[in-house]
């Protein structure tokens, strides 16, 4: 028995989860925990939510709702979409600290660790404050152009287009991303993981001894990454986060890429303090002989490859390094990145009451972006489910089961002598548990999926070259009817225990309906026959799923197929919410005000008698007003439009109940309604020419 730390990318609790992310870190790594618990290991299998960073405290402070707030309202919809698919963690809890008190501790421990091994060093340097804002820009909030590839929109922390890591201040023609405005350079100070002699003293070397152990994508990923490794920041100003545990380092708090892998740590440790078995923790977490597996997507290989380790390692505490980093490459739709607020998404009640979410999970599985991008389509998903599911898997299950109902009273036939063609399926099912079980012990899940189908396959032709429909005919050939029966079931038995880490629900209906314990599940009984294992006679496809089909018949089949209307339905979905979410972008509406404020505002037409320049400010013009009941200096930031001496006559709007504020020494009595046209300067707003001055504009 072997010990198995599991975990799955923690999600940011700042929005929600698509299949994307399921197909990359969740389903592989659910379906790799029921199969290391099928081999009897001792598995331990640990996610929560994500929920520090710049991206959550910003979005709260948008919305205007409390950090605490904005993270449970995500964790609970995250959590409930991952339970929905059928991912068993054995706890999922989260990084803040109102939800999991050991956090906190554990990553302050691990920071004051590698500052004592020496890992750590403090700089003061520049970095972009935005001064709109008032606080420094964290460097996703930098867009600028790629030093390294040329790329427009790099972002300060990473380039989308050529993948790597950059140095913020080094992009070329720097704005925020939050309102676009040029940001200045200011002083703080950080503190920095030493990566480069972390890497020298020794992640090189123990990367070197996972040689051929990785999958290529990730190998190829890290060893190019290790090439140019620097130090990196692990500290920022925000004021939501692990604080920095340093005198004086007030509102600081730790990069959330430090603090977050060191959440599935905390994580666990919550966990085995709840049920009582706190010794558990360094039981998994502290031990040479426990295998640690990291799922994750594409874009989060770094992290847990080079830095996650070497904090693992520089602590010095002897703590659990992980085995393997199994990381997919991306998943898209319909050849698209898969894209919530572009409208480019499945929604999640899309397949509710449609399909079990077993086939949904078999779907994925053999869809899985394992060395490659891959994509989902509503085509690729019908086969999946009429041609595989539906027709080999499906079929062949309901043959048999109706077959051994109607001629044999639902009581399974005892074992008889083994044909050449018994044998032949039984060994077919021996092998197939055999690949079955090198598949997902190198996470190969696509080769897992055609595995399971192929020995489908297998079972179907065995049906049909038997022809029990042919020999139950005859007395003389009776028995052999039932034989051929008998191995139908252990086929059964065999596809039941080879789909129970795909699909686990669809194994336990197989096994209740050929009356065996439907928990149990070994891949080493597969092909096994003895006749410990009779059936007493019930009805068995009783078990099966029972639906109405369209004509109003109740009927049961293990999956029901597809209709190319609802496939057709899904795609024009698809592109109608697409195009709906493609207007034009545009400042985003201010928050709603009811009638009494609009009325609070007096807006009154007038006519320009005289203008001239601000003597202190090019911007700006000092405009007299005509309002008809009397006149009013108004400063207007309108100079990059107008000349004085143009706007003499020109009828205006004036905002004439503005309380009055000086501006550059000049005091203005109210404000001209402007808006920006096209080349981004201010143009006047007239009424027409029969409005007398002095009306109220409402
Ligand atoms: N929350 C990024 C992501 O969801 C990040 C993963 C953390 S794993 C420790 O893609
Ligand atoms: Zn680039």
């Amino acid at each position: 028995m072997s010990r198995v730390l599991v975990t799955s990318a923690l999600p940011y609790a700042n929005g929600p989860i698509h299949f994307g992310h399921i197909v990359g870190a969740y389903l592989p790594a659910d379906i790799y925990v029921r199969f290391r618990r099928m081999l009897g290991d001792d598995v331990h299998y640990v996610c929560g939510t994500d929920e520090h960073g710049v991206a959550i405290t910003l979005r709260a402070e948008q919305q205007g709702t409390g950090y605490a707030e904005y993270v449970d309202h995500w964790h609970g919809i995250i959590a409930k979409s991952l339970s929905d698919v059928g991912i068993e963690f054995d706890v999922f809890t989260g990084t803040a600290h109102h939800r999991n008190p050991y956090h906190r501790e554990l990553a302050q421990q691990f920071f004051r660790d590698l500052d004592a091994n020496g890992y750590l060093f403090e700089r003061t340097e520049e970095q972009f404050y935005s001064e709109s804002t008032g606080r420094f820009l964290p460097d996703r909030y930098v867009q600028g152009i790629c030093y390294l590839c040329g790329y427009e929109k790099a972002r300060g922390d990473e380039c989308p287009s050529c993948g790597k890591y950059l140095e913020a201040k080094l992009l070329k023609e720097p704005r925020s991303t939050l309102d676009g405005s040029k940001p200045v350079l200011r002083a703080t100070t950080h503190w920095y993981l030493d990566l480069a002699k972390i890497r020298d003293e020794w992640l090189g070397e123990w990367f070197e001894s996972k040689r051929g152990t990785w999958k290529p994508n990730v190998e190829n990923f890290v060893r190019s990454d290790l090439k140019d490794l620097r130090e990196r920041p692990i500290t920022r100003d925000l004021p939501w986060g692990v604080p920095v545990p340093v005198e004086g380092a007030d509102g600081k708090v730790l990069y959330v890429w430090f603090d977050a892998p060191i959440g599935y740590m905390s994580i666990s440790r919550q966990h085995w303090e709840s049920v009582g078995a706190p010794e558990r923790f360094e039981e998994f977490w502290r031990s040479p002989d426990t295998e640690l597996y990291h799922f994750i997507g594409k874009d989060n290989i770094t992290f847990h490859t080079v830095v996650f380790p070497s904090i693992l390692w520089g602590s010095k505490r002897d703590w659990t390094l992980p085995s393997n980093v199994p990381a997919n490459e991306f998943f898209n739709l319909e050849g698209r990145k898969f894209n919530t607020s572009t409208g480019w998404y499945i929604p999640e009640d899309a397949l509710r009451g449609v399909v079990p979410v077993d086939a949904l999970r078999y779907a994925l599985c053999t869809m899985m972006p394992e060395t490659a991008d891959s994509e989902w389509t509503w085509d690729g998903f019908q086969s999946r489910v009429n041609d595989e599911l539906a027709d080999n898997l499906g079929n062949f299950v309901s043959r048999t089961l109706r077959f051994v109902e109607k001629f044999f009273d639902g009581v399974i036939p005892a074992l008889g002598d083994l044909s050449d063609a018994d044998r032949a399926a039984l060994e077919a099912a021996r092998q197939a548990s055999q690949t079955m079980k090198e598949c997902l012990g190198t996470f190969q899940f696509r080769r897992a999926g055609a595995t399971l189908m192929g020995l489908g396959n297998v079972a179907n032709r065995y049906y049909d070259a038997e022809q029990p429909w042919v020999t139950v005919k005859d007395d003389a050939t009776r028995s052999r009817s039932g034989q051929s029966m008998r191995i139908c079931v252990e086929l059964i038995d065999a596809l039941a225990t080879l789909a129970a880490p795909i699909m686990p629900s669809t194994a336990r209906t197989l096994r209740t309906a050929i009356g065996r314990d439907p928990e149990a599940f070994r891949f080493d009984r597969v092909g096994v026959v003895d006749d410990s294992d009779s059936h007493a006679g019930a009805p068995l496809s009783a078990a099966l799923p029972k639906f109405t089909d369209p004509k109003g018949h109740e009927k049961t089949a293990l999956f029901r197929k597809l209709s190319n209307e609802f496939i057709a339905e899904q795609k024009q979905r698809l592109e109608e919410s697409a195009m709906e979410s493609t207007t034009p972008p545009h400042e985003p509406l201010a928050d709603s005000i009811d009638f009494d404020q609009f009325t609070a505002i007096d807006v009154r037409v007038g006519t320009v008698i005289a203008a001239e320049k601000h003597p202190k400010a090019d911007r700006l013009l000092v405009v007299q007003v005509d309002l008809g009941f009397e006149r009013r200096t108004v400063v207007a930031g309108i100079a990059a439009s107008y000349a004085p001496e143009d706007l003499v006559g020109r009828r205006v709007n004036v905002v004439a109940n503005l309380a009055p504020r000086k501006l550059r020494g000049v005091e203005s009595q109210g404000m001209l309604l402007a808006a920006d046209g096209a080349d981004g300067k201010p143009r006047l707003l007239s009424a027409d020419s029969d409005v007398p001055d002095g009306t109220r504009v409402r």
